[in-house]
């Protein structure tokens, strides 16, 4: 039996975008041979998010919601999500996650996990800084701010093979998620900010990792609303890892 791919998506006000995605999403399933499902997460939206999921809930058994009751930001989203997919899915399984604002094109995800599998890798992130990667429509000061992380977590929390340290699409093992919560006793993730994504990377930097890169089209012209990140604060994130991720000390088993 193949491993489960399932696809987690952090969602804040994006009816426009979701159901757009999720077509995709469901045009990917019919070609391939996994068994895929989708968890969203909807942390808080004031938007038609919540009832528009509802409806797909209900009409597809593959789409799962998970609504907090207030927008708690994308750290606590993500949390939520490692903590579901280690309670409910399989050491061998997937997890991919994505933008919910229709940047990301899901139609790379099985490349991505063939990859992983012929390499037994533990993570792989799409990336805008491989070669082939690419990025339509991006403001200069979004290019400056992802270029800039790029050489900051090199410098102090480089991980072999990954030059996008700020990208959300990515895919990786849930035996290794559970793997490092339990190693930071859980304290993976410290941060409710978009700072999140770089933390988890930082943390597994400290602990060994097995990963890659894969060439991603970032189409942000597809992008309908606002970037919903801060750069100001999520760059003081940043700043504040340098002294609170340290290697996990190994407990006595
Ligand atoms: N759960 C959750 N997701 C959020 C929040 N803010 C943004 N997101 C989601 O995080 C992803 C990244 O946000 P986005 O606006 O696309 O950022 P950008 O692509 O970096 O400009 C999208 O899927 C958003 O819907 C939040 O407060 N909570
Ligand atoms: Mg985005």
């Amino acid at each position: 039996m193949n491993s489960k791919i399932i696809i987690g998506l952090p969602a804040y006000n994006e009816e426009k975008a979701l159901p757009q995605l999720l077509e995709k999403i469901k045009n990917v399933k019919r070609t391939i041979t996994y068994p895929l499902e989708i968890i969203i997460i909807n942390d808080g939206s004031t938007d038609n998010t919540r009832k528009i999921l509802e409806e797909y809930q209900s009409k597809y058994s593959y789409i799962k919601v998970i609504n907090h009751n207030k927008n708690k930001g994308l750290g606590a989203a993500i949390k939520t999500l490692f903590y579901t997919v280690i309670k409910n899915y399989k050491d061998s399984d997937f997890l991919v996650t994505m933008d919910s604002d229709n940047t990301h094109n899901p139609s790379h995800i099985i490349k991505m996990i063939k990859r992983m599998e012929n390499e037994n890798l533990d993570l792989i992130i799409a990336s805008r800084f491989t070669k082939g990667g690419k990025e339509i429509g991006v403001p200069i000061i979004r290019k400056l701010y992802s270029r800039g992380a790029k050489y900051f977590f090199k410098i102090f929390f480089g991980i072999k093979n990954i030059n996008d340290y700020s990208s959300g699409f990515r895919v990786y093992r849930i035996g290794y998620i559970r793997k490092s919560i339990d190693l930071y006793q859980d304290n993976l993730i410290t941060t409710n900010g978009f700072d999140c994504m770089a933390e988890i990377l930082a943390r597994f930097s400290k602990i060994g990792v097995k990963a890659g890169e894969y060439p991603l089209m970032l189409e942000y012209n597809l992008k309908e609303g606002k970037s919903k990140m801060d750069i100001g604060k999520t760059i003081l994130g940043y700043l504040g890892l340098l002294k609170r991720v340290k290697k996990p000390v190994l407990k006595n088993r």
